[in-house]
């Protein structure tokens, strides 16, 4: 009796761990699905307007939620989650993005990954690399490149991950085009941003395993 009572808490304490290290993502439709834009199509958004939780930043321009079943020029555009995608190029092809401000805890330590899409196509309008340039409240953090899809006419997506330190109780987290001006697609999707679990909080949990199972 004590021993299952034990076996329960333990349980209890492991199911606790376990979604602990299933955080939440702190950023809001990390998947650009709202608003929905329509089948096959796509929706532009300008410097300053809301695209859900999420606001045009940047330069003066356009970005757009993209249907994943949209084609162009016998190009495919699938998304990496969902039915949606956001082209960070829209038709401006100009160095605009989109940002989201978070709750953080000053000093905290964040993973942040997300996926760049990108389709190969020289002398064509969708340019051969997609390059994002990530900042944390304004301060570049990373530039991400995709040269992926040589050899298929469907965008092809790769994964990127950083780890982002708060500045405080707020964070904002920025994706902006970086693709030269004759490059009309640049593909950004599945965004995440979740707590790292604590160094402390991990040790804490054999030490808890051993003392329950005496
Ligand atoms: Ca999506």
């Amino acid at each position: 009796m004590r021993r299952s009572m034990r076996a329960g808490l333990l349980a209890a304490v492991l199911g606790l761990a376990g979604s602990e290290a299933k955080a939440a993502n702190l950023l809001k439709d990390g998947s650009f699905e709202k608003p929905t834009v329509p089948v096959g199509g796509y929706t532009l958004f300008a410097t300053g307007q809301k695209i859900g939780p999420w606001t045009v930043v940047g330069a003066t321009g356009n970005v757009a939620p993209v249907s994943g079943t949209f084609t162009q020029n016998g190009f495919t555009f699938p998304a990496r989650s969902g039915k949606q995608w956001l082209d960070l190029t829209g038709n401006s092809n100009t160095a605009t993005g989109v940002s989201q401000t978070v709750a953080t805890i000053s000093g905290g330590l964040y993973d942040l990954t997300f996926y760049v899409g990108n389709v190969v196509n020289p002398g064509g309008i969708f340019g051969t690399t997609s390059t994002v340039k990530v900042f944390v409240d304004g301060v570049l953090l990373m530039t991400a490149v995709n040269t992926s899809g040589a050899h298929t006419t469907k965008q092809v997506w790769k994964k990127f991950s950083a780890t982002v330190t708060a500045n405080g109780a707020t964070t904002t987290i920025a994706f902006l085009n970086g693709d030269p001006p004759n490059d009309t697609e640049c593909g950004l999707d599945a965004v995440s941003m979740v707590p790292q679990v604590a160094a402390a909080d991990e040790s804490l949990e054999p030490a808890l395993f051993e003392d329950l199972a005496k």
